[in-house]
């Protein structure tokens, strides 16, 4: 397998699993893993035999796994995306999987297609040979194996997003058929691109758990990470040539993923974004500081069972769901900071909440709390915190939102402007006037009363 995006969450989830194939059923599958951008982690992963920690954490209760299934590691700028393209054309590969968070596929996530105007986009459809995204370089990959004779890949990301597969066959094709069309329909009919649901908690490493996890190991690993116990995966089962045993290591096999992608997308993600922005906001900076707070904890559990579990189909017990997934937010071991769930929003916002908000707005169904938290983003992208502190937003739209925001005067203006991004909102959502009557009444009460105080208005009204 190749993996690209060696970050934090593939180190401690797929990577974990295919580990204990490998230690526990003999599995010889292996990766080699890449990253586009840094490539301090690669070098360090080199530096020590491609073999790095995972700490399981709960409490004051610390489990280590040392992983070996790495075999391979690669920088596409170091090493150049050609050793890239080449690792993608090794006959023994057969499954291609990522975790590059959702701004990697260059899409547009209203719609789930290619976003054409993507500067990276641009590039490769100028130099096919030599891409830059993503989706080029998974083309490149397909293209070589093709020229070769080779069986083709399966494609599976790992990512956040309903219908990951369908996204992901969307960009490759979508840019395949900028280049040439035959080879769009060739890769219809051969390559397959498995959907996935993913869920581990894994907060981005901080000097703290660093500190932690070198007093436990007595030495230092930098690409070492940390994370809950919980651990659930389940994968389509669609491979064009093979795959491991994974449901021998937890994994699910299932024949459609969507219902399991759409409950933890909307229950788990869609709470974990609204106490991101409305915590931020409040000066909460971790997720297990909001659940100290009862309306806080409230509010995400409402969120969750009022306003995204009547929009689901999976055949699961919510509720139940629901208990665990405030259980595993109370984790004080795990630091999973609000700032950096806030990241990222116009990627994040769609599947989250504005696929339910629809929902209701079709159904007749209540959406205050998702309205709220859709105020709370506008309020966290104002780039200005409650006590006046600059907040660093970090978007890839971060441009297009500075200028919105500087444009617009505090207030409804403020709400429209932001609302008018149709890469975001879609065409609809805007001129949908109960919904941007319950944002803007919201956004005006942050403004007011701040984000504790809304928060606990809100579970009144
Ligand atoms: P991270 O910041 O540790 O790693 C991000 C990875 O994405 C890095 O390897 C980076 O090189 C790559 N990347 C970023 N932008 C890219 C681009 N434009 N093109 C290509 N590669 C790019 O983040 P982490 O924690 O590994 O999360 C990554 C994704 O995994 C998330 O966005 C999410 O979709 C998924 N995920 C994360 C979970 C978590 O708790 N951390 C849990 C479930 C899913
Ligand atoms: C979080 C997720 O960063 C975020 O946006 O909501 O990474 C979350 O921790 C995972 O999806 C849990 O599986």
């Amino acid at each position: 397998m190749v993996h690209i995006g060696f970050g934090a969450f593939h180190r401690a989830h797929q990577a974990v699993c295919s580990d204990r194939l490998a230690s526990e059923q003999g599995s010889d599958w292996g990766y080699c893993e890449v990253n586009l951008n840094s490539g301090e982690l690669i070098q360090a992963l080199k530096q020590q035999d491609c073999c790095y920690s995972v700490a399981e954490m709960s409490g004051d209760r610390m489990s280590l796994r040392v992983i070996g299934v790495v075999k391979e590691a690669l920088h596409g700028k170091s090493d150049g995306i050609d050793a890239v393209i080449e690792a993608l054309a090794q006959p023994d590969v057969a499954i291609v999987s990522m975790t590059v968070t959702e701004k990697g596929y260059c899409y547009e996530p209203s719609s789930g297609r290619l976003d054409l105007h993507h500067p990276a986009i641009v590039h490769d459809i100028a130099n096919p040979e030599a891409p830059s995204s993503l989706p080029g370089i998974i083309l490149a990959g397909i293209v070589r194996r093709r020229e070769r004779g080779l069986a083709p890949f399966s494609v599976m990301s790992c990512d956040n997003m309903p219908e990951n597969g369908r996204v992901t066959r969307n960009v490759v094709t979508g840019l395949a058929e900028k280049l040439d069309s035959d080879l769009a329909g060739w890769i219809t009919e051969n390559v397959t691109f498995p959907s996935t649901m993913v869920d581990r908690i894994v907060p981005a490493m901080t000097a703290e758990t660093h500190a932690a996890l070198r007093e436990k190991l007595g030495c230092d690993d930098p690409v070492s990470v940390a994370c809950e116990p919980f651990l659930q995966w389940v994968i389509e089962d669609n491979f064009v040539s093979g795959r491991p045993e994974w449901e021998k290591a937890g994994a699910e096999l299932v024949s459609d993923v969507l219902p399991f992608e759409e409950m933890k997308l909307r229950m788990l993600n869609g709470s974990h974004s609204f106490l991101a922005y409305l915590g931020y906001l409040a000066g909460y900076q971790h997720i297990s500081d909001c659940m100290a707070d009862e309306h806080y904890r409230q509010a995400a559990r409402q969120l969750m069972m009022e306003e995204q579990a009547p929009t689901l189909h999976a055949n699961v017990d919510l509720a139940a769901y629901a208990d665990s997934l405030i259980a595993r937010y109370e984790n004080l071991a795990i630091k999973h900071r609000t700032g950096q769930i806030a990241n990222d929003g116009t990627q994040k916002l769609p599947q989250r909440w504005l696929d339910s908000i629809r929902w209701h707005l079709q159904h007749g169904g209540s959406y205050r709390l998702l309205a709220l938290g859709v105020a709370g983003w506008m309020r966290y992208v104002g780039g200005v915190d409650e006590q006046g502190e600059a907040i660093e937003i970090r978007d890839p739209m971060r441009e297009q939102l500075a200028q919105r925001v500087a444009e617009t005067p505090e207030g409804e203006a403020r709400v429209a402007a932001l609302l008018s991004i149709k890469a975001v909102f879609g065409e609809d959502l805007a001129a949908e006037p109960a919904f941007v009557a319950q944002v803007t009444h919201f956004y005006q009460l942050l403004l007011v009363k701040g984000a504790k105080e809304t928060v606990k208005l809100a579970l009144a009204e």
